[in-house]
């Protein structure tokens, strides 16, 4: 069965708009998936500690065949060949995909949770979503609009669309 899945990109490290220009891409290869949008690119301070560069962000809109966690090992794949070093919570880093949204579903397994903790606190999260699916109802959560409306937009900038 086939479902819409929301995936967060976020990078700080080694040149972020080429890690997530490379990350969309390798999101459009996977198998049984097809990428469907991308919600352009937006840059915010980090969240967490402050001694590490600004972030990049983006959402990409997938439609797949696979099964959460075998997504999940997927994304993980792709963040290790983008040498994804694990150091400090919150920390740094060159490449992180969250599935953000599996279709309707609410996971809570030892490896998901979906929707993606924090999500609905989180503007880089939230207002690339917007610009994919305003209408978009979270699961568990809400309307996206009514979490933007409770999440004033600070210190978020959107850059433009991401070109090949
Ligand atoms: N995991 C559980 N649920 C999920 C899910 N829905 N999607 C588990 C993906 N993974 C999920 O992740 C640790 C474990 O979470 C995984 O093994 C998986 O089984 P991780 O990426 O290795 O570690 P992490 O970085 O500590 O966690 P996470 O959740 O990715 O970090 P955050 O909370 O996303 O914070 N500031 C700005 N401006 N923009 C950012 O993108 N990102 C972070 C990272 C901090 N500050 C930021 C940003
Ligand atoms: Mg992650």
């Amino acid at each position: 069965m086939s479902v819409q899945v929301f995936i967060g990109l976020g990078s700080n490290l080694d040149n972020p708009g080429q890690q997530i220009r490379h990350a969309l891409r390798e999101l459009s290869e996977l198998e049984s998936s097809r990428l469907l949008k991308d919600s352009g690119l937006f840059k915010s301070p980090p969240l967490g500690p402050q001694d590490q560069p600004d972030y990049l962000n983006a959402v990409a809109l997938l439609q797949t065949e696979l099964e959460a966690e075998s997504l999940l090992d997927h994304l993980q794949a792709i963040e290790n060949r983008h040498g994804r070093v694990r150091s400090r919570r919150w920390g740094e880093r060159t490449l992180d995909l969250d599935i953000l949204l599996y279709g309707d579903k609410q996971i809570h397994t030892a490896r998901l949770t979906v929707p993606h903790i924090g999500l609905a606190e989180r503007e880089f999260v939230l207002y690339p979503l917007e610009k994919i699916q305003p209408d978009l109802v979270v699961p568990g959560k809400g309307q996206l609009k009514d979490l933007i409306k409770a999440c004033p937009r600070t210190d978020i900038a959107f850059l433009g669309t991401i070109n090949d």
